[in-house]
């Protein structure tokens, strides 16, 4: 079992920490992901575990997302803290889960953890969260109806470097700083992508 607590008290924990449209973003993610993961063959409680839990911190005070962060200690999410606000969540959701939520297993801590980001190595769940948070079905942006065409018929690298390839263009645009692992995370995929079997 991939949490601790049981799925419905962790839904309504995780409801409680955040505005009506966040939860709502946080559901079309758990759809999304399951339904990825039906697709592409990876472990459905996994899954919704690391999807419930993505956004769990995002509506915490940046303060208190920065103490998670330095609590838990991990080098990427110390990294983060030079970088941008909106990097946090991410670190400080893995935080929360572990420590609030009871969740040990490392693949779905680090779908949590690299859900904004990437990283270099992503794992298929890694993937599968990261994707679904672009494709949810309350997402509107340019390009989201490509993504999810790719996210039903392409491979998950494909559809994930679209995804990457759009929020680096609108970093560009923004004339926002880049952090380091993204750029890395989408050349990895291209990687992935390029020595085939992907
Ligand atoms: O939390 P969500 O809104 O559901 O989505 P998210 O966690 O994927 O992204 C949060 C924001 O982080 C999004 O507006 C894009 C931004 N972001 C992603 N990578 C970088 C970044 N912002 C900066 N400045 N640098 C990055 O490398
Ligand atoms: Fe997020
Ligand atoms: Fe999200």
């Amino acid at each position: 079992m991939p949490m601790q607590m049981p799925i419905d008290a962790a839904m309504e924990a995780v409801r409680n920490q955040m505005p009506e449209k966040r939860w709502r973003h946080t559901l079309g993610v758990v759809d999304s992901a399951v339904r990825l993961a039906e697709r592409f063959g990876e472990n459905i409680e996994k899954t919704r575990a690391a999807a419930l839990l993505h956004d769990a911190a995002k509506a915490w005070p940046v303060e208190k997302q920065r103490q998670a962060i330095l609590a838990d200690g991990d080098p990427a999410g110390l990294e983060a803290l030079e970088y941008d606000k909106e990097l946090w969540h991410a670190h400080a959701g893995a935080w929360t889960a572990r420590r609030d939520f009871g969740v040990e297993d490392a693949d779905v801590l680090n779908a949590i953890r690299y859900h904004t980001s990437g990283r270099i190595g992503m794992s298929r769940l890694e993937k599968i969260v990261c994707l679904a948070d672009y494709i949810e079905p309350g997402r509107d942006f340019p390009g989201v109806d490509r993504l999810r065409e790719l996210a039903a018929a392409a491979t998950l690298e494909e559809a994930l470097l679209e995804a990457f390839d759009g929020t680096l263009r609108v970093l560009l645009e923004r004339r926002r700083i880049i952090f380091p692992l993204t750029v890395l995370a989408r050349n990895d995929l291209l990687s992935q992508i390029r020595s085939g079997g992907y």
